[in-house]
């Protein structure tokens, strides 16, 4: 059964997905494609209130499009282990403005990260292209038909529990067929509401409901998602599981979350979802190198 990861990677994604998007195509062909983080909430663990206000939150943005972001996702509420709920009302108070503002100026594509479709809604109708449900339909039945309608990419992401209760004692006999299995059902499920296959985005959801082994044979068990053949989005950035490795706070977990996102790349990821996007790019583009030979000419970037 076991296959090498390296063939495996190989065989189920040679040359990757193109992603189209109502803000042009993001490219995952030969490469891996960067989404950079806004936070517009008060208490994320790793930026929680640095972005709050719409104004910094959109300048914020336009840095991280400057600096090779092929996407930015927006979130208005905190997915932080034990963190409390908003209302879709307050949410939208929060992410509505930011996503106006980076619309005016940008035509990045942009992800309203949310479980929720009633911000879902909001945001796609404010300009929003893909919507980045955590719970993978499951905090909200009726993100499934909007997204149908819509005819927009999600990402499908698992979760153990929720975040108020996913930390307390996550347990599997298997965390990479378990979760790989869930994806499966779900993106199975997206497709019987009438959602393209080709707008399924998977991620195993790191630090979501995972203790620190647990993420690491995710991160390790890479080739089996990417084996479901849909475009493999990983989000290892800053996360507490980087922070027990290094005993290191949030804001210094710039080299251990480069170090996961390459590992991500090199065992099949297609997108990473990253705060520092500079070096994420950097490091990316020659992980990328490794992984599908080296680009053209110069620095392979989109245009
Ligand atoms: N992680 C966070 C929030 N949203 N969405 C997806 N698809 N995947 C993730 O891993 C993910 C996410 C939590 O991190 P943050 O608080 O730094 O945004």
């Amino acid at each position: 059964m076991r296959r090498n990861t390296l063939e495996r990677t190989e065989l189920s994604a040679p040359s990757g997905f193109t992603l189209g998007t109502r803000h042009g195509a993001i490219d995952m062909v030969r490469r891996t494609a960067v989404m950079g983080v806004i936070n517009v909430t008060p208490d994320s663990f790793s930026d929680g209130g640095k972005f709050f206000d719409a104004e910094t939150a959109a300048a914020h943005g336009e840095r991280l499009a400057a600096e090779g972001a092929d996407l930015l996702d927006v979130g208005g509420e905190s997915t932080r282990p034990g963190a409390q709920a908003v209302t879709a009302a307050e949410e939208i108070r929060r992410v509505l403005p930011v996503i106006e503002r980076l619309r005016a100026k940008s035509s990045i594509p942009i992800s309203i990260d949310s479980v929720k479709s009633e911000v879902a809604r909001a945001a796609l109708d404010a300009g929003a292209d893909i919507v980045n449900d955590v719970s993978a339909f499951r905090a909200d039945p009726a993100m499934a038909a909007l997204v149908a309608r819509e005819r927009v990419p999600i990402v499908l992401m698992h979760m153990q529990g929720t975040p108020q209760t996913m930390q307390q004692n996550p347990t599997y006999e298997n965390v990479v067929e378990e979760v790989a299995e869930f994806l499966r059902l779900k993106a199975e499920e997206a497709t019987q509401a009438g959602i393209a296959a080709d707008r399924i985005i998977i991620d195993p959801g790191i630090g979501f409901g995972k203790n620190l082994d647990h993420n690491l044979a995710l991160l390790r068990g890479l080739p089996a998602f990417a084996a479901l053949g849909l475009p493999l989005l990983v989000g290892s950035s800053r996360k507490a599981f980087i922070g027990r490795i290094l005993d290191l706070g949030p804001d210094e977990r710039l080299e251990g979350s480069i170090a996961a996102a390459v590992a991500a790349a090199l065992a099949g990821a297609n997108m990473v979802r990253v705060h520092d996007v500079k070096e994420a790019v950097r490091a990316l583009r020659v992980a990328d190198a490794v992984r599908f030979g080296a680009p053209e000419s110069g620095v392979a970037r989109r245009a």
